[in-house]
């Protein structure tokens, strides 16, 4: 049986356009997907969009349309940009999709016949940027919401409660005392800001607008967008639903690794929420969550309500998807907030694809071209021993990063290997083994470098996904399949003649 692999990503507001924002964590989630189909893995990738809430409601009023209709052009623009960053999701779920509203009342019946969900009266500042009640630490001294920087919205109304303070301890000595939220650190944040003060029954349902799923029981309350929202993660798997073998194989099955992405500002409702839900439900918790930083533009969060956004199409447009998928899975490490602008986009293109990456290849293809018209014989090749112990070392390091979801660590690990590959052509100059006809150590240089070059196009396969096949073609393994067992063991691979030199990443200016 293959190992299992189940990611998922938020699913985004339609509310405005996506921005680099959302393209970071999808891509992420991509990179991490692609990465275990590598290993032989059999994945589930679900990303989507949140259509229900008072925003949403909004904004289609504003726009002077049914929600629905307003929702259409929004999602199709999602749908583009994923496609043009060449996100391989297996399913795109929408919360209006009829399977999944049907199965939110059910989820919602079976907490209410649990005993999880009882009626009452709920008064508070809600915030309908971020759709949620907001406690006194989350609202600044002109009484705005801190995160989203929006006015405040007083509301007092009949809702249903989970009762979430039911599961204090669930929280404190089960799940974030386990190392399913990582980053480490933010274990504690959520304990000491929410957890140990006072974890409060949850109002989800809403009665003051209609914009949401009608609850069977009692339809004048609309299900509350987060608990309408985090249970899509099950029913696009068919949880309660006819066919559910995707839910027993990428859920309820505990041998599934399971990772889901959230940015910190939703981390709350996916580590102390979800796992809630989903233990009312008596179901198993994701094997990890991973929190990451904010994309900040000068400084602040870039966000659609502040309008500092970088527009991702624009810059797949200018400099292509790989370029852009770079720079999230490098530039832009989990654990911290990270800056984007163009200049330091340019700035690493230039030094890592260009320089870096790109720039060997093509010195190596002139350079087999040159010398051994495109092909190296595989005879009684003496590799350079350190070079080579570097190659293995690479491998075995990018998948310790990988397999711990850090990926910038990974990519560091393969643009050493580059720069060692380098200084390499700087040690053994060939140019001078060729102009003095040393010809047996021409081709164990020549070949030692190809064994490397080819080791960086595989690692980076997960992440160069447009150029990939054009790498492949430059360093001679054009339609070979290639695998984990065949790059470490090396006598396996049978290269063929180069393809003619082409620039792959050309230096910006
Ligand atoms: O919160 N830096 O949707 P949303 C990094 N519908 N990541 C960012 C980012 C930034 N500046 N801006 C956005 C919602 N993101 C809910 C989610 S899930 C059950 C419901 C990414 O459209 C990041 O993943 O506001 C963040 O958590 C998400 O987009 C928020 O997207």
């Amino acid at each position: 049986m293959p190992k299992k692999f189940y990611v998922t990503t938020p699913i985004y507001y339609p509310s405005g356009n996506l921005h680099i924002g959302h393209a970071y964590t999808t891509t992420l989630a991509d990179i991490l997907k692609r990465y275990k189909d590598m290993q032989g893995y059999e994945t589930f990738f679900l990303t989507g969009s949140d259509e229900h809430g008072q925003k949403i409601e909004e904004k289609a009023t504003e726009a002077g349309l049914t929600p629905i209709d307003y929702l259409e052009d929004k999602v199709e623009s999602f749908k583009t940009l994923w496609k043009a960053l060449k996100i391989d999701y297996t399913k795109f779920i929408r919360t209006t999709d009829s399977y999944h509203e049907e199965t939110v009342k059910k989820i919602f019946t079976l907490l209410l016949d649990k005993g999880f969900i009882y009626k009452g009266n709920y008064e508070g500042l809600y915030c309908i940027s971020c759709e949620e009640f907001l406690n006194a630490d989350q609202i600044d001294e002109n009484n705005m919401c801190k995160i989203s920087n929006t006015k405040l919205e007083l509301v007092k109304e009949e809702t249903y409660f989970l009762k979430t303070s039911l599961f204090q301890e669930f929280m404190e000595n089960e799940v974030l005392a386990s190392e399913f939220l990582i980053p480490a650190y933010r274990r504690n944040e959520m304990l000491n800001s929410f957890v140990k003060p006072e974890l409060k029954d949850l109002s989800v349902t809403r009665t003051s607008f209609s914009w949401g799923i009608p609850i069977n029981e009692d339809p004048k309350h609309v299900v509350y967008v987060w608990l309408d929202a985090l249970t899509n993660y099950i029913t696009a798997l068919g949880y309660l639903q006819n066919d559910d073998s995707n839910f027993q194989k990428f859920w309820a099955d505990e041998n599934t690794e399971i990772l889901q992405l959230a940015g910190k500002e939703i981390i709350r409702f996916h580590s102390i929420y979800w796992p809630i839900i989903l233990k009312s439900l008596g179901l198993r918790q994701p094997t990890h969550l991973l929190g990451h930083g904010w994309i900040l533009s000068k400084d602040t969060k870039m966000s659609k309500s502040l309008g500092n956004v970088i527009d991702p199409i624009e810059m797949i447009n200018k400099y292509g998807a790989d370029a852009l998928r770079f720079y999230i899975g490098y530039e832009l490490p989990t654990e911290k907030d990270g800056n984007f602008t163009d200049d330091l986009f340019i700035e690493s293109f230039n030094a890592h694809l260009a320089n870096n990456v790109g720039n060997l290849i093509s010195r190596i293809n002139q350079m087999i071209t040159k010398y051994f018209d495109g092909f190296i014989e595989n005879d009684n090749i003496v590799y350079d021993d350190n070079l080579t112990a570097k190659g293995i070392e690479t491998i075995n390091l990018y998948i310790q990063n990988m397999d711990q979801y850090k990926i910038s660590d990974a990519i560091r690990n393969i643009l050493d290997l580059g720069n060692a590959c380098n200084k390499y052509i700087e040690e053994t100059m060939p140019w001078n083994l060729a102009k003095e006809e040393k010809i047996d150590e021409l081709k164990n240089v020549m070949a030692t470098l190809q064994r490397n070059i080819s080791i960086m196009v595989f690692l980076l396969k997960p992440i160069l996904v447009e150029n990939y096949e054009d790498m492949i073609e430059q360093i001679g393994l054009s339609g070979v399949e290639l695998t984990f067992d065949k790059i470490n063991n090396w006598d396996k691979i049978i290269f063929k003649k180069l393809g003619d030199k082409k620039i792959i990443f050309k230096r910006v200016n």
